[in-house]
């Protein structure tokens, strides 16, 4: 058994696959810095994924903070800066906790992927997004204790992870609007479904950002400035930007392009599996929507037919406002390859939209086209 784990011996899985408390076959796109997803069906038909099946994207080394010695610096434009321990941030405010799908700007790249090639980026598919229940305080009241100046337009966050892909190399940060900052879904999360977090996830302390690219929830935090402009760091002021289609992605600088924020309407297919083979008739398929920001799922459709024709299908109750709704429907398939689709409405009418061609962008974000897995019946 020379090269497994006693576990990989139990699971006949190869050592060393179980990363970061991951389960063992998730797609891992790179192992430094770690940056992993599950398998789409792993994320089909739970309100909330377990914590080892939660995707994981990193730009940099994950850092192993000392939660004794940790410190979280609130500074910049307040009347009173402060300095917390976790201790003071634990005992000093009130315990909240909220139900919230994170959503990588990369999820889905793959079917951008497809169009025309994005260099640099890992080509993730459906699982860089998934739901956890996130424990902590509001950031809203740590930003009062402080007392915003009036010129405070912008909360940024730093971490100490720095990311040599950064340009020049640079901790990790970003920053949202105060007017987001100050909504009181927007934690300093301790926990994550019931557990302190994780190393991976942001130990001992990360900000989430509900209804946001998964960029702003900033993990492993230690400082949070209150400015009067955005974040000047990397992943705000360069990355995370939509710029033309026709743009160098390498030359694009600062302010070029669309800062992404509030996330848009998106849906996939999870549950069958792109590729899958299964009996011709009625066939259960299930998959998830998410509105983004203050949005609702307003209707969810299905196509047995690559988009000629659709049903509607069942929308289950979230788990909280800022979680992902899963639906279900059936579809009777008959012999022979089948694609389906799947598009979703938001309650200010935006809907996925079919091609994502439209979408194309040079760094690969944002991908809400419809959803689409090929199938062979027979
Ligand atoms: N400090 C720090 N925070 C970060 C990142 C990072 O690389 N460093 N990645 C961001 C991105 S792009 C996403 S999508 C989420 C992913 O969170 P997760 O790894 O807990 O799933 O964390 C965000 N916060
Ligand atoms: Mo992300």
């Amino acid at each position: 058994m020379t090269g497994f784990t006693e576990a990989a011996a139990e699971g006949g899985h190869p050592a060393g696959v179980n990363l970061w408390g991951k389960r063992d076959d998730m797609v891992v796109h790179e192992r430094d810095p770690f940056n992993a997803e599950p398998p789409r069906t792993a994320l089909a038909g739970r309100a909330t994924t377990p914590t080892g099946t939660f995707y994981s994207r990193n730009h940099g080394p994950v850092p192993d903070i000392d939660p004794s010695e940790w410190r979280l610096r609130v500074d910049g434009l307040v009347e009173r800066p402060l300095e917390l321990s976790l201790e003071e941030l634990r005992t000093g405010f009130e315990e909240v906790e909220t139900v919230v799908t994170l959503q990588c700007a990369g999820n889905r790249r793959a079917g951008l992927n497809e169009v025309r090639d994005i260099p640099g980026e890992a080509p993730w598919g459906p699982g860089a997004t998934a739901t956890a229940r996130f424990a902590g305080v509001r950031l809203a009241d740590v930003l009062a204790r402080a007392g915003l100046r009036p010129r405070a337009a912008h909360i940024a966050f730093t971490a100490p992870d720095v990311s040599r892909l950064a340009d020049p190399p640079q901790p990790y940060g970003g920053s949202v609007p105060v007017g987001k900052a100050l909504g009181p879904e927007v934690l300093l999360a301790r926990a994550m479904n019931g557990a302190p977090l994780p190393r991976v996830h942001g130990a001992p302390v990360r900000v989430v950002v509900p209804g946001w690219i998964g960029a702003r929830s900033v993990k492993w935090l230690t400082r949070v400035t209150a400015r009067s402009e955005p974040s000047e760091n990397y992943f705000q002021a360069v990355a995370y930007r939509v710029p033309p289609a026709d743009a160098d992605p390498g030359g694009a600088g600062a302010a070029d392009g669309v800062s992404l924020g509030p996330l848009a309407v998106n849906c996939d297919i999870l549950d069958p599996d792109d590729g899958a083979r299964l009996p011709a008739g009625p066939t259960g398929v299930t998959g998830y929507a998410l509105a983004g920001e203050e949005r609702t799922v307003a209707r969810v459709e299905v196509s047995p037919d690559g988009g000629r024709s659709w049903v509607r299908a069942d929308l289950d109750e979230p788990a909280g406002p800022w979680a992902w709704q899963h639906w279900r429907t059936t579809l009777d398939l008959p012999a022979g390859e089948a694609e389906v689709a799947a598009r979703a409405w938001d309650s200010a009418g935006a809907v996925t939209p079919e091609s994502p061609a439209l979408l194309w962008n040079p760094k690969g974000y944002a991908n809400n086209s419809w959803a689409r897995v090929r199938l062979t019946c027979r």
